[in-house]
């Protein structure tokens, strides 16, 4: 068959999956979760599933046995099986930048074998691994010392987008398991605030900074890179402190040099591993120094149940494929604008501005892999905070407000601080919360509280707000892995759908390109300004109050 039928047998059978979902979509809309529950006494005991520590109850979600095949075979004419294997296989999926999208063999043990233009990487991924576990050990113990002969206190990473969030979302996550004699800092914005507030309060013969940067030429991250040297070369008084109170990690090994880190110092990374993607890589440093080499082995191995099965499972059974095709069915068919990530457990902070980048910088794209506009909505907004806060902020309006808010629970069984009832009264509000969102409080049932008619309105609940609960024992590296790895394989399916490349981002370049040129005009009164008239006279206003 030509590349011509084959590109049109693909399109006619997606563009028929789609069709079906719309007529079904049609009748769906109009059923309640009351009542799919009240007909099918096992709906919750049917709509779920299992991989590795983690379990998902999807059964209040808007949704028959007969809209999951047919999200399903949505799936199959979109050929998400091919584009896995194409993505394990390191073909070169990331079409605008020409190259695989591989970080799924950051996480492939020792053993494995994954060859990219003939030559294995895995062996490369495990070297890097035992550098970064040598160094650590050293930290921790304190064997490594700073240029005074003092132990290190304080680690802080540099780094801004992907080099910052994976590295303090999961240092925040795993907290717990962290050497505490150690303080971890992050810098990523070039506020100099963020700069000041960390560093002013470090001694520098007792500080490491890890420069961390894909590129090593990032605005932000090398601003405070350079600050950070002038800070500790002024403190310590010689430009040699610079060598054990520096290290970097990036692909850029020349970059690097320049900035006066040397090769020893640096711990590689590749390519083909996107900033997004590549906590599992050597931008996890910070997170191996603070958890130990054991803890961040045991991350990985996360990582990796999570990237087997999404490899292998069949695609009804698959976690990251039933999610990501939950997020198509709201998104696509409901037109539900956004979806909030809902973890009850404190440590999971930053969980969900981390899974806020990957989704959107991932699949917040309006062409198709080949070029062509799209006719549909992509990527979601993903937003969130850790319960019980949101709970008396902005649940008010998924409960009773005019918009579809899908929302992720995400709850631990076992608590890493168990303290007197907190626990229970915790996970009984997350319990709850997913519950009333999908059941609601009816006019009657108000009126038989015995509330006043005038108010009876106001009380009601509409119920039918779909959620799906991920329950897991208990927050560990392990499982911290498998969570990640679940919501990177969801946006990974979420875009083989919408067809486009999750792994680019031209969207953040305009910007930064039109910065450097106003730039040189605040630095100078003179230069004549040609932007419009409302940027024209903004930069005017700030030339005269600076
Ligand atoms: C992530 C993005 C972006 C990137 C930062 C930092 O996928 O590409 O957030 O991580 O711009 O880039 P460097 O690591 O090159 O400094």
């Amino acid at each position: 068959m030509s590349m011509h039928h084959t590109e049109k047998n693909y399109q006619a059978a997606a563009s028929m999956a789609w069709q079906a979902l719309d007529s079904h979509y049609k009748q769906m809309r109009y059923l309640h979760l009351r009542d799919l529950f009240a007909d099918d006494p096992l709906r919750g005991q049917r709509l779920v599933a299992n991989a590795g520590d983690i379990f998902l109850d999807y059964s209040k979600n808007i949704i028959t046995a007969e809209t999951m095949a047919l999200l399903v075979g949505l799936a199959e004419a979109c050929h998400l099986k091919q584009k896995i294997a194409a993505m394990f296989r390191g073909d070169v999926i990331n079409v605008t930048e020409q190259r695989p999208a591989l970080h799924v063999a950051l996480r492939m043990p020792e053993h494995a074998e994954l060859k990219l233009d003939g030559i294995n990487i895995i062996p490369g991924v495990h070297a890097v691994l035992r550098r970064m576990a040598a160094f650590s050990e050293q930290v921790r113990q304190g064997v490594w010392r700073g240029y005074t002969g003092k132990r290190i206190r304080n680690v802080v990473n540099i780094g801004i987008g992907g080099s910052d969030l994976g590295p303090v979302m999961a240092f925040e996550a795993l907290r717990h398991y962290s050497q505490r004699d150690l303080a971890f800092h992050f810098i990523s914005n070039i506020d100099g605030t963020d700069f000041q507030e960390v560093v002013g309060r470090l001694s520098p013969d007792e500080t490491l900074f890890v420069v961390c940067s894909k590129s090593f030429s990032t605005l932000e991250t090398m601003t405070n890179a350079q600050s950070a040297r002038q800070w500790l070369v002024a403190k310590m008084g010689s430009e040699a402190a610079v060598a054990k109170h520096f290290v970097a990690v990036s692909t850029h090994a020349e970059a690097v040099a320049q900035f006066g880190i040397a090769p020893h110092n640096m711990f590689e990374f590749w390519d083909w591993v996107g900033g997004r993607y590549s906590l599992a890589s050597a931008i996890g440093l910070s997170t191996m120094i603070a958890i130990g080499p054991d803890n961040f082995y045991a991350l990985l191995a996360g990582f990796y149940g999570m990237d087997e099965h999404f490899h292998t499972a069949p695609l009804a059974e698959n976690l990251p494929v039933i999610l990501g095709l939950l997020t198509i069915w709201y998104n696509n068919f409901f037109g539900a604008q956004t979806l909030a990530v809902l973890p009850y457990d404190q440590y999971l902070k930053r969980f969900p501005a981390y899974i806020q980048q990957l989704a959107m910088e991932s699949n917040g794209k309006q062409v198709t892999v080949d070029g062509s506009v799209v006719n549909y909505q992509t990527s979601p907004i993903y937003w969130g905070e850790p319960g019980t806060n949101g709970q008396h902020s902005f649940f008010q309006l998924i409960h009773q407000g005019t918009k579809l808010v899908p929302c992720d629970f995400i709850g631990f069984c076992q608590s890493l601080n168990p303290l007197g009832n907190h626990h229970d009264l915790l996970m009984a509000n997350f319990f709850a919360q997913s519950e009333s969102l999908a059941f609601g409080k009816t006019a009657q049932e108000v009126k038989a509280d015995g509330v006043l008619d005038h108010l009876v309105a106001a009380h009601v609940f509409p119920g039918n707000r779909p959620s799906n609960t991920l329950l897991v024992k208990c927050l560990t590296p392990a499982t911290l892995g498998q969570l990640l790895a679940l919501y990177e394989h969801s946006v990974f399916t979420q875009g083989a759908i919408w067809n486009i490349n999750s792994f680019d981002q031209w969207g953040v370049e305009l910007g930064k390109v039109s910065a450097q040129r106003i730039y040189n005009e605040l630095q100078h009164a003179d230069p004549v300004l040609a932007h419009d008239s409302s940027t024209n006279s903004l930069i005017d206003r700030y030339r005269q109050m600076k």
